[in-house]
């Protein structure tokens, strides 16, 4: 972006010392937030949040340091927007996974500053001639994000169109770990799921989630909060949500994060996603004029370990 549109966009959008643009990794522009509460980086590429850090806590998200920063390619790690649809196309694989909005320009379209002191800024982005030949629907997608001491995002899809679409997606949420030995994911217990690394094959999962080896699992018809428990950091996130039926948890383990380019090859060690999504037999139909939001709320919080800090 060039340095007078950079300018309007921190004359427009800009917040003194709470919101600014610059160019970030690669040229792309990036949004900072920074507040009393913590502080975040937004990407107006994919409409994608790169980072986030509450006041008293480390990196809550995971960025591969080998992810591509440039137009047309999906950033590795952050929180990745997957719409109109999660994962390979339904029909055609030729079509991008994860949709089309994450390797695409988003534009500013506000930001405020709230009265507790947090901070608010919403990306959208429409329908073009582009979108069209993928996907032949005239829609406009916002994503809202308010940092505080929790980070709030909120994607808003409205059908601008005179026909009703079907779509799925995903809030694809990289998080940043101590080690896979040391974390357990709380909330999907008694969920069915399908299991992606075992041909889709339809189980139940037993008791809370440890990953041990390549984890790629579509968790069904479940709004439940989710909680990962981290014990190198002390420290578990919590991920709730609204207007989600699928959580989908995913880690490559090493063969698939060696065959990523975009993804270290040890880098497998350092996340796990747990993503707020509609997927599968989730899907949802927007009629002309409608709306459908998809929210995450991922709050991070110090870890209190019963067994030791309380001298059991
Ligand atoms: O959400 C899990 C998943 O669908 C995995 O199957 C894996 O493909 C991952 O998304 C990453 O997809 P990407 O297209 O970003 O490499």
């Amino acid at each position: 972006m060039d340095h007078m549109a950079l300018s309007a966009l921190n004359r427009n959008y800009g917040i003194p010392n709470q919101l600014g643009f610059k160019e970030g990794p690669g040229g792309l522009v990036v949004a900072e937030i920074k507040n009393p509460h913590g502080e975040a980086t937004v990407a107006l590429h994919g409409g994608q949040i790169l980072a986030f850090r509450p006041r008293g806590h480390e990196e809550v998200l995971w960025l591969s340091r080998a992810s591509d920063f440039e137009t047309g390619h999906p950033i590795r790690g952050g929180i990745p927007v997957c719409w109109p649809w999660f994962a390979d196309h339904p029909t055609d694989n030729t079509k991008p996974a994860h949709g089309f909005v994450r390797t695409a320009v988003w534009s500013v379209s506000a930001s405020e500053a709230l009265a507790d002191q947090s901070t608010r800024l919403e990306l959208s982005i429409a329908d073009s001639a582009q979108t069209m030949k993928l996907w032949p629907h005239s829609f406009r997608l916002a994503i809202d994000v308010t940092v505080s001491d929790v980070l709030r995002v909120k994607l808003t899809a409205t059908n601008t169109g005179a026909a009703a679409f079907e779509c799925s997606g995903a809030l694809h949420s990289y998080f940043s770990i101590s080690s896979p030995s040391q974390i357990t994911i709380k909330g999907l217990a008694g969920c069915d799921y399908l299991d992606k690394v075992d041909r889709f094959r339809r189980k139940v999962q037993q008791g809370d989630i440890a990953i041990a080896s390549e984890t790629d699992r579509i968790y069904l018809d479940t709004t439940a909060v989710c909680i990962i428990e981290d014990h190198g950091l002390r420290r578990q996130i919590g991920i709730a949500k609204n207007g989600s039926h699928t959580t989908v948890v995913w880690n490559p383990w090493i063969d698939k994060a060696r065959a990523m380019k975009d993804f270290g090859d040890d880098e497998y060690m350092r996340m796990v996603c747990v993503e707020t999504a509609n997927a599968a037999t989730d899907t949802i139909s927007l009629a002309p004029g409608s709306t459908h939001i998809l929210e995450g709320v991922i709050r991070p919080a110090t870890l209190v370990r019963r067994d030791v800090d309380q001298g059991a």
